[in-house]
């Protein structure tokens, strides 16, 4: 029997069952979990973005993962799917987590302060980022600066402008030849500031809603990218997984492959069922999106839905 090689690589993001990695060489590729390597639905021991695997080709010449080597630094919050008592790794095998609050929007101390937590608990060094300041004034400047200190005690303070080029490279040094993983709410600018330090864009940015400056969920994965002068960033989805949960916010982060297709029908209320100008139906044609993916996204939504139902009272249960 031909003897198996068995190579080293990084997970720079994980789709349920799908891993892209690269390889020391720079080389990318999608894998699987070789069947039998891992114990089934442990959501601790699959991997996450930052991750160093083993690989090995199967007869077929696919990668498949065997092992997840020993993570440094893991964050890890509750699992969204429903009971809330078992653990999810989100990310691994970072060095600085950079929480961000963006001056173009209230302070939230309580969302700053369920942060810190996560980040301290997971290993790392942490530093508070407050970002967009080429849109605040010095007194609000300092004001958000002493909201921080408070919400986030003995964590250093950085202001950052992607426009003004204030703090970036205060932020690149602390990374160095580490890497960060960037926390905080859509819209915060986590991407915009991962494209500054890139030189280039790598990472997909919008604009915030004028009349709430609430940000649009554009980034849907969390991603390990390297960066030009060495060094690593984990851009992330926006925070609303790091806070308090809710089933709908779960669903969408477990499937976010699949949410990036929705919202794009010609009907806003088309139930992707063979409606004229289904962007769902197009996607599963084209192969953008799995088929298999999708009916169990189908399956959780209704799952979520029930639950729902069942919290808010017997009324509707009833009724259906
Ligand atoms: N004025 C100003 N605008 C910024 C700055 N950084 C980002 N923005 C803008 O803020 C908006 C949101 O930025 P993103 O980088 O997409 O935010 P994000 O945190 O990645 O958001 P999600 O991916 O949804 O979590 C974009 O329109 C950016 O151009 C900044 O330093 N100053
Ligand atoms: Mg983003
Ligand atoms: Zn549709």
């Amino acid at each position: 029997m031909a003897e198996l090689r068995e190579t080293s690589a990084r997970i720079t993001s994980a789709y349920s069952g799908y891993y892209l990695f690269e390889t020391p060489d720079g080389a990318a590729g999608v894998a699987r979990l070789k069947k039998g390597s891992f114990r089934s639905r442990d959501p601790e021991a699959v991997p996450v973005a930052g991750d160093i695997v083993r690989l090995q080709k199967n007869p077929r010449g696919e990668s498949r993962i065997t092992a997840v080597e020993p993570r440094k630094t893991r964050l890890v919050r509750r699992d969204p799917s429903g009971s809330g008592r078992r653990a999810q790794v989100l990310a691994a095998n970072f060095d600085e987590v950079f929480m961000f609050a963006g001056c173009d929007r209230p302070f939230v101390p309580g969302r700053m302060e369920r942060m810190a937590a996560l980040a301290r608990s997971s290993g790392a060094r942490t530093t508070v980022v407050l970002s967009k300041c080429d849109l605040a004034d010095a007194a609000e400047l300092r004001e958000m600066r002493e909201y921080a200190a408070a919400a986030a005690p003995g964590t250093e303070i950085v202001a950052l402008s992607v426009e003004s080029g204030e703090g970036v490279e205060t932020l690149a040094a602390r990374i160095g030849d580490g890497t960060a993983i960037l926390l905080g709410e859509s819209g915060a600018g986590k991407s915009s500031f991962l494209n500054r330090l890139a030189g280039r864009t790598v990472a997909g940015t919008r604009e915030v809603r004028e009349k709430d400056a609430k940000g649009r969920h554009t980034t849907t994965a969390r991603e390990y990218v390297k960066l030009p002068r060495g060094g690593a960033v984990i851009d992330t989805p926006g925070l609303r997984e790091v806070g308090l949960w809710d089933a709908a916010a779960g669903l969408a982060d477990a499937f976010a492959d699949v949410e990036a297709h929705l919202g794009r029908c010609r009907f806003s209320d088309c139930r992707h069922s063979g409606e004229p100008g289904c962007a769902v139906r197009a996607a599963i044609e084209s192969g953008a999106l799995d088929p298999e993916r999708w009916e169990s996204y189908r399956r959780y939504a209704a799952e979520t839905a029930a639950r729902g139902r069942e919290r808010r009272g017997g009324a509707h249960k009833a009724r259906r």
